[in-house]
Order: C-alpha cells, then sequence, then structure tokens
C-alpha cells in the first residue's frame, strides 16, 4: 500500500520524500511490491564480485559493488513485454538514480560496455548510482526490427513507452528499497540511447533532472534513409564503392589539405565544417590507378559528404558525413548498409522480405517512412521548454567523425532549438559539445573519453554551466593527447604556444 502511494506521488511529480520520512524495505521484499502493470520476477541481494552479462562472450567479468538486484517485466500494453532491471547500492548510494540507453534496435539491457561512453549499468553502479536499463520489449540482437511486424505495440515501446514506464517504475523501485526515491534523476545515453535522451526530453519532460544526449539517432525515419542511400551509392561490386586503399587516400588527402586550418598540424580537423576539399582533385587522369578516384568513385564521395536529397527538389534528406570521417566509411556505410537501417526499410516500412536497399527509392520510401512513424519514433520536436523550464539541463554531444549517425544531424537539431526558443533561453539549459576526431559514440584518433555526466551535475547541481568538457585520447593505457570540447558554435583554437597535446594550450572561442 505504502509502496502504491509512493508510486502515485511519483507519477503526478510531487514527490516531497526526505529521508527517513518513509522506512527502507528489504531488497527480498521487493517481490512483492506492487506497482501498475509491472511483475517484479528477481529482487537479490548480490554480494561484491563478478558479473557476467547473461548471453555476452565478454572477455572478463566486471566487478560489481553489493547491490540490490530488481528485474520486472513490465505490460504497459497487452501486447507489451518490456524487461528491465534496476541495481541499487547496499552502500554508499549517492542519493541519485542514473538510467542508461541502449544501441540500434536495443533488445537487450545494457548492463555493461566497453568504455564509459556510453554509460553502462555497472559503470553507473559503481559509481554510486541506483541505475536502470531496459531491452525496450523485445529480445534481439539490436540489428533488426523484425519483432516490430504485426505488433504495433511493440514498436510503441521501442519508440518511446518502454524507457518512460521503466523510468516510473524504476523510481518507485528506489524509493521503496532506501525509503526516499532519488533526489535527482539523470538520463545517460549515446545513439538510439541519444534518441531516447531527447524523446524523454520532448515527451516527458518531468522524468528527468539532467539528460546526456550522445550522438543521437533521433531523425530516426531520415537517419535511416540516409544510412541505406549511402549504402546505395557506394556499395559493393558498384562502380562507386571506394576502397579501402582509397579511403585512405582519400582521408589523407583531406587531412593533408585542412589539418593547419585550426592552426595545428595534428591529424585532426577541429572544425571540419572549415574545410573545403574538392574530391575532384583526386579524380583519375587516365586509367583507374591506386593514387586516384574514378569518376564513379568521386560522385559516392560527393555523395557521402553531401548527404541525402530528394531526387527532384534536392530538398535534403539527411546530412552526410564530415570531412576526416572517410576511415569509418569501410565497411559501414560503404559495403553494405547497416543492417539497422535495411531492416528498418524492408521489414517495418515496406513490410516485404524480399527487398534490399538496392531498391530504394529515395521519395516514395521515405514518405512511407514518414507517414508512419515520423510521429512515433522521431524525437525532433524543438520545444524542449517544458523541460528547462523545470530545472532541467541537456548535453549533447556528438563526434565529428561519426561514421553512422551525421554530426550535422546533431547540429541541426541544437539550432532548431535555438531557432524556437531563443539563444538566451536555450544557453541556460543546452549546450552541444562537438568532438573532432571522435567516430560514433567512441573511438577514433580524437580525445573520445569526456565526463558529460559530471559536467551535467555540476551544472544541474551546482549551477555550473559548462564552458569547456575536457577530453583525452588514451592509447596503451596512457593519455596521448588532451583537448577541451567547446560549446557549440565554439571551437579549441591553440593559443600559439605549449604542447599541441595538452588541453592547456587551447582556449574555447567563437569562430
Ligand atoms: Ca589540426
Amino acid at each position: 500500500m505504502k509502496a502504491t502511494m509512493v508510486f502515485a506521488m511519483m507519477v503526478v511529480g510531487a514527490v516531497a520524500v526526505t529521508p527517513g520520512s518513509a522506512s527502507a524495505a528489504s531488497c527480498e521484499s521487493l517481490r512483492t511490491l506492487g506497482l501498475p502493470h509491472t511483475a517484479i520476477a528477481t529482487a537479490t541481494l548480490v554480494p561484491a564480485g563478478p558479473f557476467q552479462a547473461p548471453g555476452t562472450p565478454a572477455p572478463a567479468p566486471v566487478m560489481l559493488p553489493e547491490h540490490c538486484r530488481v528485474a520486472a517485466t513490465l505490460t504497459p500494453s497487452s501486447d507489451s513485454r518490456i524487461e528491465m532491471e534496476v541495481w541499487m547500492p547496499a552502500d554508499n548510494w549517492n542519493g541519485k538514480f542514473e538510467a542508461v540507453g541502449n544501441g540500434g534496435w536495443a533488445g537487450v539491457i545494457t548492463y555493461v560496455g566497453p568504455q564509459a561512453i556510453p554509460r553502462n549499468m555497472a559503470f553507473a553502479l559503481a559509481e554510486g548510482y541506483a541505475t536502470a536499463s531496459t531491452d525496450t520489449g523485445h529480445v534481439n540482437d539490436g540489428t533488426q526490427g523484425r519483432f516490430a511486424v504485426g505488433h504495433p505495440e511493440k514498436l510503441t515501446d521501442f519508440a518511446y513507452r518502454a524507457v518512460h514506464e521503466m523510468t516510473l517504475a524504476s523510481k518507485a523501485i528506489i524509493a521503496a528499497f532506501y525509503g526516499t526515491g532519488p533526489r535527482l534523476s539523470y538520463w545517460n545515453g549515446c545513439s538510439t540511447g541519444g534518441r531516447q535522451a531527447l524523446i524523454e526530453a520532448q515527451r516527458f519532460p518531468e522524468d528527468f533532472d539532467g539528460i546526456v544526449a550522445g550522438a543521437p539517432a533521433n531523425f530516426w525515419t531520415h537517419l535511416t534513409a540516409g544510412i541505406v542511400a549511402a549504402a546505395q551509392a557506394t556499395h559493393q561490386g558498384q562502380p562507386g564503392n571506394v576502397p579501402m586503399d582509397k579511403l585512405r587516400l582519400l582521408h589523407d588527402s583531406v587531412v593533408r589539405a585542412c589539418d593547419a586550418l585550426d592552426g595545428v598540424r595534428d591529424g585532426l580537423l577541429q572544425d571540419p565544417t572549415r574545410c573545403s576539399f574538392d574530391v575532384k582533385q583526386l579524380a583519375c587522369k587516365g586509367s583507374d590507378i591506386a593514387s586516384c578516384l574514378t569518376p564513379a568513385q568521386v560522385a559516392a564521395a560527393q555523395d557521402m559528404y553531401g548527404g541525402t536529397k530528394r531526387s527532384q527538389s534536392q530538398e535534403q534528406v539527411y546530412p552526410g558525413l564530415a570531412f576526416g570521417s572517410e576511415l569509418g566509411w569501410d565497411p559501414v556505410n560503404g559495403l553494405q548498409p547497416l543492417p539497422i537501417a535495411e531492416s528498418y526499410f524492408k521489414d517495418v516500412v515496406l513490410q516485404d522480405s524480399s527487398w534490399d536497399y538496392t531498391r530504394f527509392n529515395v521519395d516514395s520510401d521515405v514518405a512511407k517512412a514518414d507517414a508512419a512513424h515520423a510521429a512515433l519514433m522521431n524525437a525532433t520536436d524543438p520545444n524542449l521548454r517544458p523541460f528547462f523550464a523545470r530545472g532541467g539541463k541537456l548535453i549533447q554531444y556528438h563526434g565529428w567523425n561519426d561514421q553512422q549517425i551525421s554530426p550535422f544531424n546533431s547540429v541541426n537539431y541544437y539550432k532548431s532549438v535555438e531557432a524556437k526558443l531563443g539563444r538566451d533561453e536555450v544557453g541556460k539549459s543546452y549546450r552541444l559539445f562537438m568532438a573532432p576526431g571522435m567516430m560514433h559514440c567512441g573511438g577514433g584518433d580524437g580525445p573520445n573519453q569526456f565526463n558529460a555526466m559530471a559536467a551535467l551535475e555540476r551544472w544541474r547541481e551546482a549551477n555550473v554551466a559548462p564552458t569547456q568538457i575536457l577530453a583525452t585520447h588514451v592509447a596503451n593505457g596512457a593519455v596521448d593527447n588532451a583537448r577541451p570540447l567547446c560549446p557549440y558554435p565554439q571551437v579549441a583554437v591553440y593559443n600559439g604556444a605549449g604542447s599541441a597535446k595538452d588541453a592547456a594550450s587551447f582556449t574555447c572561442k567563437a569562430p
């Protein structure tokens, strides 16, 4: 009864539970917690020790502190079966909740991850957070949308409902376990987790106090179109295919032309938008040799940079990739399309098992996708005012060398929010950090290790807006480069003295 009341208070956002005002429950007793359309299957106090994520051949188990592990199934619709887990530290809880996002089509709980970006449950728990993740209502490896065929409720769960329901249930479970709900709740995700981040900010502004949105797949219907179209332009066996040795030629040529524009020859383009490399410079003068691109390859590369356009109006459907990202094109966008994107059109939009990306029609297929799913799956609403009005803070980041989701999509969304709400209002609550040389949610030549969460917490909890975020590049276990990431549109500019591998040698400045 008490738990149900706590849940109800959570739902209306009128929580005023102070520590000690309610009694904590044992972990095992949470098994019988009564929550709406929620079945709790497991509530176990897990001793400190190694954890091996189910179904993953992780090379080594991660060590977890003692925690209360709750596994639940949520059924907000008759066709829903949303699996979720909440892990709550037995000792030294920091009083906060950090929910972590998914990748691709989700389908697995984000227990662990190869690195701190994007975050995972194990990482959040070790830092003292109560943490949660969901499979979003279906089981797969994250690459296929077939689960949605004939199951519109499951697509809705994936689109937005699962993360919201998980958040409500998590807060109630946390409140029951500790006797008090989280004093602050945060979302942290990248890629699909970034889409989930923005969908939460847009649709459920009361769910989180702060949100980290990494490389968001928020323009889903057009992102997937862009990926399929890029593959169509460059696919293997077609004259436009650019093999890896020529991608390296292209990359080296771009870097040679544009590296020094930012004042430092370091192999990184601090601001790829300043680069205006003309691919035609590499066009073969005669026969196709290793040091040149054929006309079809030139055209394909131009398509990769230029993005996807409608065939008649030339209206941009989805932006292209940035100068400097070339080494990531193969195999991600170059040979075959990401199955995430192909499966979306084949299975979910067109529902034609014989379809493949070579049949993609940029005009009719994007129109079908938008008609069916733009309102459901896209997280492009620029009106973040309700989230900001509650004191919500949003930090978005995106690698300039992202090879899967165009970095310009993040710039476009940020600008759309500025256009909607005005620069002053946006600056108080939302900042975008572009990471030079970083690939999709991590990796790459540029500094790609940084703690957006800490910057977000300082902003939300101490009212210190992030003027920069320190990023490092790690190789062989050691930091070999450090540089500030700057709030867009600022760029890290070399001071003219000091090591270019030292963050103190750079200052964030407006271009
Ligand atoms: Ca440079």
